[in-house]
């Protein structure tokens, strides 16, 4: 029988805000490394998630720094998430509602923009008291869909994966 290609789901954002966290959420399988330091990933991990009777490939990769960089580690995990895009059917944009929208942030977006994949903003943290009145920030980059999580505490998940992981 011809095996059929999962979708393939691609966390993306820059650093720290929370994407290993949430792959961890997601998979119950492998462990990325999640600290409170930047550039904790460098390379990337997958793992097949499960709802409902439906799968997808799900990538964690390293943050995105589009800055000019002299760290070949750093310019490699670009490299590798700028493939691991590529290859995308869906990508998940992470970006942190407790420090609200930086530099970074618009850079990601209009690289996804001009990619014009299907991309879901999430928006990360939203259990710390002062992300609320950031949230806002987020809607001039462009995404029509977004939705609001807290990684660390589960709050949401099930929404995500239910909107959109899966459609
Ligand atoms: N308050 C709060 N903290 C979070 C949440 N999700 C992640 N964090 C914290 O944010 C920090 C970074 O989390 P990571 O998951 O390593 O972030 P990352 O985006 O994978 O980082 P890199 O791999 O370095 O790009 C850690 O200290 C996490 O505990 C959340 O939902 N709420
Ligand atoms: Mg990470």
């Amino acid at each position: 029988m011809k095996k059929t290609k999962l979708p393939q789901v691609v966390i993306v954002g820059r650093t720290n805000v929370g994407k290993s966290t949430l792959f961890n959420r997601l998979s119950e399988n492998i462990k990325a490394i999640a600290l409170d330091q930047e550039g904790v990933t460098r390379d990337f991990l997958s793992d097949t998630i499960s709802w409902q009777g439906r799968s997808f490939n799900l990538v964690d990769t390293g943050g995105i720094s589009l800055r000019r960089t002299q760290d070949p580690i750093l310019a490699q995990a670009r490299a590798i998430a700028l493939s691991l895009i590529e290859s995308a059917d869906i990508i998940l944009f992470v970006v942190d509602g407790k420090n609200g929208l930086v530099t970074e942030d618009r850079e990601i977006a209009n690289l996804l923009h001009k990619h014009g994949k299907t991309v879901f903003l999430v928006i990360n943290k939203v259990d710390v008291k002062d992300a609320i009145e950031n949230v806002h920030e987020f809607e001039s980059l462009g995404f029509s869909k977004s939705c609001f999580i807290s990684a660390t505490h589960g709050k949401n998940i099930i929404d995500l994966l239910e909107l959109n992981a899966l459609r």
